[in-house]
């Protein structure tokens, strides 16, 4: 008898294009997309270009910044020939799905979640429906291809749990349907704060461009964003809840080297921050050159970049249109 092989795990996760990536995005989200593409996964990664449309958008400049994500994902270690890569809108059928799942999901359950809190008391003139809707289409994105694991920053857990909630009613309503998904979230480097006010998350949206580092920033800007970086005024590199501004400098530090945080607390030892801030910023600034490198070698390639997304789409709408049928004639939707 032939042996079964195991179901590849399917890995689905994606990134608004609102911005130019900072390292919170990359340690906390993409640089694990990247190790992922392994053989015993299958990895879909989307620029969830529908998501940004929730704040008010140039329309020009998000065209750029959905080709930039583009690149700087490919420019950070995602392999078309291992991943897809696609952009939201480019699959139709995420939108189908999310209109089914919405009649599944409470007014209730979309008011306690936090992103929508705190987006709508950020942009009070414009809390809009697509905000409050907003995790119904995410739970859409995963629910849609059958994802097993979900690579995502702690921020979007709340987001997770309610894709779970939603495809439990679902399965439960009609019959088994969608795969529970997992959040995939490391413990290191999971929220990276901001440099400016270490007690809040770091964010490309952010006004203070001091309180993040941005993918394309240049050493200078490292250093200096680094040297300018909040911490405290006890001067000992030491990792505790008391001391966030050089706790997030050492988890910073110790991703890029590989270093745990006894080892940093022991190599800066009696030295100050000063010493300290420099290493974190030069192991931040080698770690990114050769992204920084490969982003504007592919980014020069438009064609290169649009070619990728054009197969990433094709194949995505593949799985994708199939599960919308599916779910459509469950729902009792007349096919004819
Ligand atoms: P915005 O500022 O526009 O809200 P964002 O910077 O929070 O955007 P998203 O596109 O919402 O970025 O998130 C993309 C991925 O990056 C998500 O998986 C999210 O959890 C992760 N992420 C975002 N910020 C951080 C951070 N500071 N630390 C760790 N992970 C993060
Ligand atoms: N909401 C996510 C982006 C996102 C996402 C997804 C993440 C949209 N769809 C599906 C994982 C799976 C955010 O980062 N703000």
């Amino acid at each position: 008898m032939s042996e079964q092989l195991p179901r590849k795990k399917r890995i689905l996760s994606g990134i608004q294009p609102t911005g130019t990536f900072t390292l919170g995005n990359y340690v906390g989200a993409v640089r694990n997309w990247g190790a992922l593409q392994t053989e015993e996964h299958e990895c879909l990664y989307m620029i969830a270009d529908l998501h940004a449309l929730t704040v008010r958008q140039e329309p020009a400049k998000l065209r750029r910044n959905t080709r930039e994500a583009a690149a700087m994902l490919l420019a950070a270690g995602i392999d078309p020939a291992r991943s897809l890569l696609f952009v939201q809108s480019h699959v139709p059928a995420h939108t189908q799905l999310s209109w089914a799942l919405s009649c599944c999901t409470q007014f209730g359950e979309l008011s306690r979640m936090t992103q929508y809190k705190d987006k709508s008391a950020k942009h009070p003139d414009n809390v809009n429906a697509g905000l409050f809707t907003y995790p119904v289409l995410m739970a859409a994105d995963i629910l849609i291809y059958n994802a097993d694991l979900v690579p995502v920053g702690i921020d979007q857990k709340q987001h997770l749990e309610l894709a779970r909630n939603i495809a439990q009613r679902f399965n439960g309503l009609y019959s088994p349907t969608f795969t529970m998904p997992e959040p995939y979230i490391l413990k290191a480097g999971a929220k990276i704060m901001s440099l400016q006010e270490p007690d809040k998350k770091m964010s490309k949206s952010d006004t203070n461009a001091n309180s993040f580092v941005l993918m394309t920033d240049d050493a200078d800007t490292i250093l200096r964003k680094f040297k300018r970086a909040v911490t405290d005024s006890d001067g000992v590199v030491r990792a505790s809840e008391d001391k966030p501004g050089v706790t997030n400098l050492m988890t910073i530090y110790s991703v890029f080297t590989g270093k745990d945080f006894e080892a940093i607390e022991k190599e800066f030892d009696g030295q100050g921050y000063g010493a300290f801030k420099e290493a974190v910023a030069q192991s931040v600034i080698d770690g990114l050159a050769p992204i920084q490198g490969e982003y504007k070698r592919i980014l020069e390639d438009k064609d290169y970049v649009d070619g990728v997304l054009k197969q990433g789409a094709e194949q995505a709408s593949r799985l994708a249109d199939r599960m919308v049928a599916k779910v459509y004639k469950k729902i009792g939707l007349l096919q004819l």
